[in-house]
C-alpha cells in the first residue's frame, strides 16, 4: 500500500499499481501523489521486471478531480506525474475497463502498451467542460493515431469504443474477458516472454511528420461555422497543431498554456456547472437517497399521438414492456406506423440494427381496451390536453389498475391535483412533463401533487435516470417551471416584435446568445397550434390573464402551424428545416401594428436580449420564491436540458449570477418603470438577495 487511494503489490514479476478511489477514480491530488509513488515503487522493486497500470471498482479513472476546478492547483501536478511514467525504465502496461476519460486516459497513453476490455470506452472529453485535454493528451495522441483523427477525438470529446480505439491505434489490444486485471496481466506475461522494451509515446514522431498544416486550416474554417462562440475547441486545434510543429517539450509547454487559458475562461466555469446541475437535481433536498421505490417493469401509455408515441419509445428503448392504449383503432394505428417509421429512420442512419427496431417495436404492444392496463406497474396518460377528458381517463385507471400502480399525466399545463382528486389513490398520482419529440429531449419534469407519496416521486426520478433522461422535480402551478419561463420570454418577444423588432432580429439574438434556436424558430417547430389551442381555450374559459388574439393567432388561423405545413412564422422548402423570411408575415404584422395604432421603432439587439433574459430570471426567482422550483440549479437544469440554453454560459440562473444581480434587479425595475405589467415587479427574492448582497449561488 503506498497511499489510502493507490496500491501497490507484486504479481509474479509484474508490479501492479491499482487506483481506488470511489466512485470513479477521479486524478485528484491523492490520487496523483499516490500514482508517483507507487511508481517510484516499483522501479525501486528489484523483482519487478515490468508494472501494470490499473483500477478498482466500477471503471478506470474518469479524468482529472473536476470538483478540484478553480482551487489553487496541489502538487504533484498529472502532467509531471504522467512524465515520469512516459519515461518510466521499466515497460507499463495499462489495463483498462469502464471508462478511461481525460486525465484517466491521458495517464494511460504515457503508459507504454495498453489493452482494454471489449465494455471499455476511452476519450478526451475535456471539450465539453470548456477545457482541451492538459496533461499532454493533445501531444502524445496526434504521435499514436496522427492529428486529423486525434482532432476528431479532441473536438468531438465523444468515448469511442475499445474495438474503434484498437483500429484507430489509440490501445494495442482487446480482451474479451471480464477482468481488466487479468487482462493486463496477460499483457504484462506477453511482454516479459517476448523481451517488450519501454516505448515512450512521447519519442514517437511517425504519425507526426508530413502533416498538411491545410488540416489546421480546414479544421478552424469548420469551427468559425460550427461553434464560433465556444472557446476551447479553437485552443484544442492550437494545441494539436503545435504537437506537429514543436519538439515534445515545446509542445506540452505550449498546451499548458493554453489549457490554463481555457481554464480562465467563463465557459469553463459555465459548462462545470452544467456537468454538475445535470447529477445535482437528481438529489431532492427532504427526500433522503435510501427513500424506497416501487418495482417498475410493466408500463402504459395512453394517447398514440406524437407524444404518447415518444415517450413509448423511451421505454422501450431502455427494454421495458410498454402497452400503448388508444381510444380509437385508427389513431392507434397510425401511432404505431409513426414509431416503426422513427425507429426505422434510425437504422437507416446506422444508429439501429433491423434487429433492434424489431426487437423494440415487439415490446410496444397496442391495445384499445383499459383492461389491459390491469397489470401495469406505471402509466403515463399523454392524451389531449383537457381537464375532462383527463379526469374521465384517471376516473377508469382508478377502475382498472393495480393497487400500487403509479398513475402519471403527462400534462404540460393543467393543475395534477385536479386531475389526481378524480381518482381515490391521490398519493400514486404524479406528473411526467415530457418535451417534445420525447424519445429525444432529455428533459423530464417530474410533478409532485400535493399528495404524491414519497416513494412515487423516489421511482419517477429514478424512471427518469433509466431512460437516459434528466429528471427534474417541480411543484404545481401553470406551466410548471419550464413552460412558465418560457412563457415570458414569448410574450417578450412578442412585445418586442410589436414595438418593431422581426421575428428574424429576434431569433438572431438569441442564437448569437447561445441558444441553438430563436424563439420565434422554435415556435415554428413546436408548433403555432399547439400554443394556439391553449390561447384559445384560456379566452374561452374567459380566463382574466388570457392575451388578445394576435398576428401568431392569425397565422394558425390561416393553417400556417410552422414547420409541419411548410410555413409558420417563417417559410419552409419541402422536407428543409431551414427558416427563410417571409414577406407576408412582415406585411401581416405591420397590419397588426397599424391595427392597434403602434409606431414601429428601431429596437437594438441589445434591448431584446436584456429583455428576454431579465423576464426570464424574474419569472424563475419568483417561481423559487413560490417553492415550485427548490433550488437554482433546478431551473438551470431545465432549461439546459429542454429550451437549449447555451451550457457555456452554465444555466440561466448561473448567468444571472455571472452578470451580477444588481445589474439585473436595476434592469427589471427600469423595465417596470417604462412598461408597467405584474410581470415587470421585481421578484421579493431577487430584492432580498441584492439587499443582502447575495446570489442565486448562495441559496
Ligand atoms: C480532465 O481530465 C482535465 C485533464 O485533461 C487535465 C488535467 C491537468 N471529477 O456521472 P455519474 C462524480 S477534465 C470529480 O453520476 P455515471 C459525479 O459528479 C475531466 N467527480 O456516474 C458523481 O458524483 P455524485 C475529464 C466526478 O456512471 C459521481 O462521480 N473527465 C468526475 O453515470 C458519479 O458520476 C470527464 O469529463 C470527475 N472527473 O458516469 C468525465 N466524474 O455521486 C466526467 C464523475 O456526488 N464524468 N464524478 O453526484 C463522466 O462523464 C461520468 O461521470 C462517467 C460516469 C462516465 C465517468
Amino acid at each position: 500500500m503506498v497511499s489510502s487511494v493507490v496500491s501497490y503489490r507484486r504479481v509474479g514479476r509484474v508490479g501492479v499499481i491499482t487506483v481506488d478511489y470511489p466512485p470513479v477514480n477521479a486524478v485528484g491530488v491523492g490520487v496523483r501523489s499516490g500514482l508517483r509513488s507507487a511508481l517510484d515503487a516499483g522501479l525501486a522493486d528489484a523483482w519487478a521486471d515490468i508494472l501494470l497500470l490499473t483500477a478498482a471498482g466500477r471503471t478506470f479513472m474518469a479524468g482529472a478531480d473536476i470538483r478540484e476546478f478553480g482551487k489553487p492547483s496541489q502538487p504533484p501536478i498529472l502532467p509531471e506525474v504522467i512524465a515520469a511514467f512516459d519515461a518510466s525504465a521499466k515497460p507499463i502496461v495499462a489495463a483498462i475497463h469502464g471508462t478511461a476519460l481525460g486525465g484517466g486516459l491521458e495517464v494511460a497513453l504515457a503508459c507504454h502498451f495498453r489493452v482494454a476490455l471489449r465494455s471499455a470506452k476511452l476519450g478526451l472529453p475535456e471539450v465539453k467542460l470548456g477545457l482541451l485535454p492538459g496533461a499532454g493528451g493533445t501531444q502524445r495522441l496526434p504521435r499514436l493515431i496522427g492529428p486529423a483523427k486525434a482532432l476528431d477525438m479532441i473536438l468531438s470529446g465523444d468515448p469511442v469504443t475499445a474495438a474503434t480505439a484498437l483500429e484507430l491505434g489509440v490501445i494495442d489490444a482487446v480482451d474479451d474477458g471480464d477482468s481488466a486485471l487479468d487482462a493486463g496481466l496477460r499483457l504484462a506475461e506477453r511482454a516479459l516472454a517476448e523481451g517488450w522494451a519501454p516505448r515512450p509515446t512521447s519519442a514517437r514522431t511517425d504519425k507526426i511528420t508530413d502533416i498538411d498544416p491545410a488540416l489546421f486550416a480546414d479544421r478552424r474554417a469548420a469551427l468559425a461555422k460550427r461553434a464560433p462562440h465556444l472557446f476551447s475547441p479553437h485552443r484544442c486545434v492550437d494545441a494539436v497543431e503545435a504537437a506537429v510543429a514543436l519538439p515534445f517539450a515545446d509542445g506540452v509547454a505550449r498546451e499548458r498554456e493554453l489549457f490554463f487559458a481555457c481554464m480562465e475562461s467563463p465557459q469553463r466555469a459555465g459548462l462545470i456547472h452544467s456537468f454538475f446541475a445535470e447529477r445535482e437535481v437528481a438529489k431532492i433536498p427532504g427526500l433522503p437517497a435510501d427513500t424506497p421505490k416501487r418495482d417498475v417493469r410493466a408500463v402504459a401509455v395512453i394517447g398514440a399521438g406524437t407524444m404518447g408515441g415518444g415517450i413509448a419509445m423511451c421505454f422501450a428503448n431502455a427494454g421495458f414492456s410498454v402497452r400503448l392504449l388508444d381510444a380509437a383503432a385508427e389513431s392507434l394505428d397510425r401511432g404505431v406506423q409513426a414509431i416503426r417509421r422513427n425507429y426505422e429512420a434510425s437504422a437507416k442512419k446506422g444508429k439501429l440494427t433491423d434487429a433492434q427496431v424489431e426487437s423494440r417495436m415487439a415490446l410496444i404492444r397496442p391495445t384499445l381496451s383499459y383492461d389491459d392496463l390491469a397489470d401495469a406497474d406505471l402509466v403515463i396518460e399523454a392524451a389531449f390536453e383537457n381537464m375532462e377528458i383527463k379526469r374521465r381517463i384517471f376516473a377508469e385507471l382508478d377502475r382498472v389498475c393495480k393497487p400500487g400502480a403509479i398513475l402519471a399525466t403527462n400534462t404540460s399545463t393543467l393543475d395534477v391535483n385536479a386531475i389526481a382528486a378524480a381518482t381515490r389513490r391521490p398519493q400514486d398520482v404524479v406528473g411526467m412533463h415530457f418535451f417534445s419529440p420525447a424519445n429525444v429531449m432529455r428533459l423530464l419534469e417530474n410533478v409532485r401533487g400535493a399528495q404524491t407519496a414519497d416513494d412515487v416521486l423516489a421511482t419517477v426520478m429514478d424512471l427518469a435516470r433509466r431512460i437516459g433522461k434528466v429528471g427534474v422535480l417541480v411543484g404545481v402551478c401553470y406551466g410548471f417551471v419550464g413552460n412558465r419561463i418560457l412563457h415570458q420570454r414569448g410574450r417578450e418577444s412578442m412585445a418586442l416584435v410589436d414595438e418593431g423588432a422581426s421575428p428574424q432580429q429576434a431569433d438572431r439574438v438569441m442564437t448569437e446568445f447561445g441558444f441553438p434556436l430563436g424563439h420565434f424558430a422554435m415556435t415554428d417547430l413546436a408548433g403555432i397550434d399547439v400554443g394556439w389551442r391553449i390561447r384559445e381555450e384560456r379566452r374561452k374559459s374567459g380566463d382574466p390573464d388570457a392575451q388578445a388574439v394576435n398576428w401568431l393567432d392569425a397565422l394558425a388561423e390561416q393553417g400556417r402551424y410552422g414547420q409541419k405545413t411548410n410555413a409558420g412564422i417563417y417559410r419552409y422548402e419541402p422536407g428543409s428545416r431551414v427558416a427563410i423570411p417571409d414577406p407576408a408575415v412582415d406585411a401581416m404584422i405591420a397590419a397588426d401594428r397599424a391595427k392597434r395604432g403602434l409606431v414601429p421603432r428601431a429596437v437594438s439587439d441589445d434591448e431584446i436580449r436584456d429583455r428576454c433574459l431579465c423576464a426570464m430570471v424574474n419569472e424563475a426567482a419568483k417561481i423559487l420564491d413560490e417553492g415550485i422550483a427548490a433550488r437554482p440549479v433546478d431551473v438551470d437544469a431545465i432549461w439546459l436540458h429542454g429550451y437549449g440554453f447555451p451550457a457555456h454560459r452554465g444555466g440561466l440562473l448561473f448567468w444571472a449570477d455571472q452578470v451580477g444581480l444588481p445589474v439585473i434587479a436595476e434592469a427589471i425595475d427600469g423595465y417596470h418603470a417604462r412598461f408597467g405589467g405584474s410581470h415587470w415587479e421585481l421578484s421579493p427574492l431577487l430584492r432580498r438577495l441584492v439587499l443582502e448582497g447575495r446570489g442565486f449561488r448562495d441559496l
